[in-house]
């Protein structure tokens, strides 16, 4: 079968391409390219809908879609939605850790906690729908680190580490990325509905 993956995020088309790849080897994973819908949803849930209904509804195929950010627990859960625009209009993500790095420049270690998000929408050729949260807890590094990942990874670092050998997920392979990340445990959580795609 195939499934068309509702992201012109490259980087998300890789990880999900990995991670469905462990479960369903037999299910190809084409990106969407067609028209990109309105995210006004006010949470991951919502926009994470909106962008597989659109990819659904314009390619007749069954649609996943992952809406996901980091969340900032000293800024009340910001930048959240708000993510992948959190210094501008533009998608610059060097811009968005800069001032995310920033804003916290005064915020002590034991402040510092924060999770990723990602929600994932499923919406079949049929109309059904589905909508699954995973979360990735951790903390945001001082400065950035390594060159792995996407987004905010280079200032993340998981929790669950040894603490004399923290890193951040800029510094993870892919491998070890996938394996945990919040979009893995999203993806997990779709549980059965994982054998119908
Ligand atoms: P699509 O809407 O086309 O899927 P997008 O990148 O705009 O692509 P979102 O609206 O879901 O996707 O925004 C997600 C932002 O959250 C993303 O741009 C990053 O800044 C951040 N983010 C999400 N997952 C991340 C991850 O695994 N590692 C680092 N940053 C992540």
């Amino acid at each position: 079968g195939r499934i068309v993956l509702a992201t012109h995020n490259p980087h998300k088309v890789v990880e999900f391409q990995a991670i469905v790849a462990e479960v369903r080897p037999d299910l190809e994973v084409i990106a969407y390219d067609g028209p990109e819908p309105v995210e006004d949803g006010v949470t991951f849930a919502h926009n994470a809908l909106i962008k597989a209904r659109a990819a659904a509804a314009h390619t007749g195929l069954p649609a996943l879609a992952d809406d996901s950010g980091i969340c900032v627990d000293v800024l009340g859960g910001s930048p959240g939605v708000f993510s992948a625009y959190w210094a501008g209009h533009a998608k610059d993500a060097a811009a968005n850790l800069a001032l995310l790095l920033d804003q916290l420049s005064d915020i002590a270690d034991a402040h510092r906690t924060a999770h990723f998000t990602s929600a994932i929408a499923v919406v079949t050729p049929a109309g059904e729908e589905h909508v699954v949260e995973g979360i990735w807890p951790g903390r945001l590094a001082r400065e950035a680190g390594g060159a792995g990942g996407f987004g905010y990874d280079p200032a993340f670092i998981p929790d669950g580490q040894d603490p004399e050998a923290e890193r951040t997920v800029g510094e993870w392979s892919a491998v070890e990325k996938n394996g945990e990340s919040h979009r893995a445990r999203a993806f997990r959580e779709l549980g059965p509905l994982l054998a119908e795609l």
